[in-house]
């Protein structure tokens, strides 16, 4: 680890000022007040301001793969900057672009092999749910307008996100948003399902409320279905048995495109590169981001399916018109797209995904030893992701799982809370006795809380 020593460390905690900052998803008040600062990370840990190691139960936030500051991505990020710092995509580009998304598609489940380059998950979705609607009117198809989420979905945070998403905390804020959206319910079913591992034996008829939206809107005005594979910030919801494949049959009868939201579960977190291909079940868009460059430059994509990419092209004009009218400055960004090839490069070279997919039982074995210590109502897991939930106090939702996170960070285990919900999701390179060290500082921590 780079490690500052003792005196840089007093130095920087006396010089930092905090306030100028206004922090993303945080109490800004309660963590100015006692500040959690991490300065350096290596592998499976992060030092702390105050001189510990935290081993990272959450791949930093679902996202670190490989592990921090691996050195093949450091060098190629390195190497980029001093080659060329920036390039436009409009109208002209650089190699390493091409290169990421060749690299991209090679891992990616059959039929769905070209990339749309963006900077973060919600990008990804705001431009996957633009290329829903734009490939219907392409198509000749342009009533086709309404994009369907469903409760608990997350899909980031631009407007089309959380019009489409289903957390009311990052919803009822901003007004009417979208106005042309719908839901489907849930899957979350703990009534039947508690305590499962892997896919859930029941709720695969949660699909059928599909049907219900169709007869009621007309297929004929939906343009999409977005969907995480599994549930990931609203506390690790594994989807049930048939539910997938089901919500398939529906948009292949309806003609309404299937997104996949693996902004969490792609890369290798189940087991297999993407969801999609660990349920075996095939959209026509996947969103990702995060492990994508192992979180260490800033990138997110949308990887479509041939006939989506084709069609645009067939039904664009003249060779000199521009297909389709979205970009961001920074899609494919030199620095993004160099520390995808090295990412992309290290989770084939060290068979990560695989790795993830060997570790999931032990993985699993103990989350669900939590089972029975105080507090706990449901665990779920499925490959190196697992979410433990705790019963609510009264009048207080989220205030027990948070207390747990700042004791286990007070331990040196950083998890992540989500309402009630620990979930635990660490990199691939974690070892069976790290696995312990997470689960045995949970334990500990349960058996203490209020
Ligand atoms: N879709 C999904 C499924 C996500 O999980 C996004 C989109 C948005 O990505 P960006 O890069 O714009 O943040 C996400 C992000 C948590 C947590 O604690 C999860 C995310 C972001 C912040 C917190 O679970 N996921
Ligand atoms: N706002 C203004 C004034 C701009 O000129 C641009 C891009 O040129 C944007 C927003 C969008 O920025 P980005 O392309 O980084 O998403």
């Amino acid at each position: 680890m780079n490690m500052p020593d003792e005196k840089a460390l007093r130095q920087l905690n006396d010089s930092l000022n905090l306030e100028p900052l206004w922090m993303p998803f945080t109490a800004n008040r309660q963590f100015k007040a006692a500040p959690r600062l991490l300065v350096a990370a290596k592998d499976m840990h992060y030092l702390t301001q105050d001189g510990r190691k935290v081993l990272d139960g959450i791949a930093g936030l679902w996202a670190v793969n490989a592990g921090h500051c691996r050195q093949k991505i450091v060098d190629a990020i390195k190497k980029q900057a001093e080659t060329i710092d920036y390039a436009t995509g409009f109208q002209l580009h650089h190699p390493a672009a091409f290169q990421a998304a060749e690299k991209l598609v090679s891992i990616t489940p059959k039929g769905l092999d070209h990339v749309f380059f963006a900077n973060s998950g919600s990008e990804a979705v705001d431009t996957a749910l633009k290329i829903a609607l734009a490939y219907h009117r392409v198509r000749g198809d342009g009533t086709r307008r309404i994009l369907i989420g469903r409760e608990r979905g997350y899909h980031g945070v631009g407007f089309g996100g959380i019009s489409v998403g289903g957390m009311s905390g990052n919803r009822k804020t901003f007004g009417n948003m979208l106005a042309s959206v719908d839901h489907l319910r849930h899957t979350h079913d703990p009534a039947r399902n508690a305590f499962s591992r892997g896919q859930p034996e029941h709720g695969a008829e949660f699909a059928d409320e599909l049907e219900r939206l169709v007869q009621l809107h007309d297929a004929s005005n939906i343009a999409a279905v977005i969907v995480e594979p599994v549930a990931g910030s609203t506390g690790v919801l594994v989807p049930p048995k048939g539910y997938l494949q089901k919500l398939r049959q529906i948009c292949d009868k309806y003609g309404i495109l299937l997104i996949f939201d693996e902004v969490i579960t792609g890369f290798g977190r189940t087991g297999k590169a993407f969801a999609a291909q660990t349920f075996g079940v095939t959209p026509d868009m996947i969103t990702c981001a995060k492990a994508l460059t192992n979180a260490a430059v800033p990138m997110g994509g949308v990887i479509v399916k041939k006939q989506i990419y084709d069609t645009f092209m067939d039904k664009g004009g003249a060779d000199s018109n521009i297909e389709f009218f979205h970009g961001y400055t920074y899609s494919g960004h030199p620095l993004a797209s160099a520390a995808a090839c090295a990412a992309l490069d290290l989770f084939k070279e060290e068979k990560l995904f695989e790795r993830a997919a060997e570790l999931a039982p032990y993985f699993e074995d103990a989350a669900h030893s939590l089972k029975g210590l105080p507090h706990v109502i449901d665990i779920r897991s499925i490959g190196l992701v697992a979410g433990i939930e705790l019963q609510s106090m009264a009048d207080k939702p989220g205030a027990r799982a948070f207390e747990a996170f700042l004791r286990a960070y007070n331990k040196n285990v950083l998890i992540r809370t989500t309402g009630d919900t620990i979930a635990l999701s660490p990199s691939f390179i974690i070892e069976k006795n790290q696995i312990d060290q997470i689960f045995d500082t949970v334990r500990d921590v349960l058996k203490t809380l209020p």
